[in-house]
């Protein structure tokens, strides 16, 4: 008797230790919207975040990608997250502004001066500080992926100088801040969603763009552009988004399997993008662009210039979300 109760009871053990184990993970098949193609970075950062989800879940996880903007444009797709319907999108951050002001900071020219200071700020307690931000409006960031250090386009004349934005009509994001940096800058700026940029270009509806060079590549917007000035005028970065409502419905296994996974993707997407910034300006070239850099003296002229944008926009964004960044920079920057 003794000894059948011990072994019904061993059994109950082992059978009550695997069940809540297989239970913590349900199937979810999770939807990520991308405005950018399939063959950007942000697909490898997908299929690493997949490989830790299927070890994580035994394979309960499922990311489904859509790319090209198949599922609608970032802020569309933003809005569904916050409203239920969709699980999750990788958006640059600068098109929420308006649903997030604060976010704004991140597109305030010239802030970062290289990836390692992007990193350590994105990574840091300033990235948790926008992170609580994005709660509050119904949405989970999982982890901060790279967009980029963003460069000029256009298919009218060399920029070498900053009078040659004089007159150009530049699409920029969705966003007052890109407007006035380039509207400062003498430009005719025209805020518009990433998914119209390539036909806006193809027919001369507007002459110029800003995008990192893999964007430029992985978009295929050489294909109807002439010359690029490499400005390095902002760096943004992208938000991995969840839908709050769907993440809370979520167990915390799940939540934290996605929260980890999301920042192995990160890693993968981060270098695999660093890697490829290069050879993007390669085959750019190669598809006869002209390719152009600003002399030192051009580009610290341009930053000088766009130092109003700071004063004009910083009450709009948080006086104290801008001196918490500069701080940061500063500590980072050791001075
Ligand atoms: C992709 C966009 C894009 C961004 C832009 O959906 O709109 O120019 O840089 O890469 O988020």
């Amino acid at each position: 008797m003794r000894k059948l109760l011990l072994t019904t009871t061993a059994i109950a053990f082992a059978v009550g230790a695997a069940a809540p184990a297989m239970a913590e993970f349900n199937s979810r098949n999770i939807r990520v919207s991308n405005g950018i193609n399939q063959d950007h970075p942000v697909g490898n950062g997908i299929k690493a975040m997949q490989a830790c989800l299927d070890d994580k879940s035994g394979g309960k996880l499922k990311l489904t990608a859509f790319w090209g903007g198949a599922l609608g444009g970032d802020l569309q797709a933003t809005q569904a997250l916050r409203s239920g319907v969709q699980e999750a999108v990788v958006t640059s951050s600068s098109p929420l502004v308006g649903l997030i002001p604060s976010l704004g900071v991140f597109d305030l020219p010239f802030l970062f001066a290289n990836d390692k200071e992007a990193d350590a700020v994105m990574d840091g307690a300033f990235g948790d500080m926008m992170n609580k931000k994005l709660e509050e409006q119904g949405l989970v960031n999982l982890a901060y992926w790279e967009n980029g250090f963003r460069n000029l386009s256009n298919s009218k004349h060399a920029v070498n100088k900053w009078e040659d934005f004089s007159g150009l009509k530049v699409r920029v994001m969705q966003n007052n801040i890109f407007l006035d940096t380039f509207q400062n800058l003498g430009a005719n700026a025209t805020p518009m969603a990433f998914g119209e940029v390539f036909s806006a270009l193809e027919t001369n509806a507007i002459d110029a763009q800003e995008n990192p060079y893999v964007t430029i590549d992985t978009s295929k917007f050489y294909e109807v552009q002439k010359y690029i000035t490499e400005t390095n005028h902002a760096y943004t970065p992208f938000l991995f988004l969840f839908s709050k409502p769907i993440f809370d419905s979520y167990t915390p296994e799940e939540q934290t399997a996605l929260r980890e996974c999301a920042v192995i993707g990160r890693d993968e997407e981060r270098k695999v993008i660093r890697e490829l910034n290069q050879k993007s300006l390669e085959k750019i070239k190669a598809a006869g662009l002209e390719v152009n850099s600003l002399s030192p003296e051009e580009q610290a002229r341009i930053r000088e210039k766009s130092m109003v944008v700071y004063e004009k926009h910083k009450a709009e964004i948080g006086a104290d979300v801008v001196d918490a960044v500069l701080a940061d920079l500063k500590k980072i920057r050791g001075q």
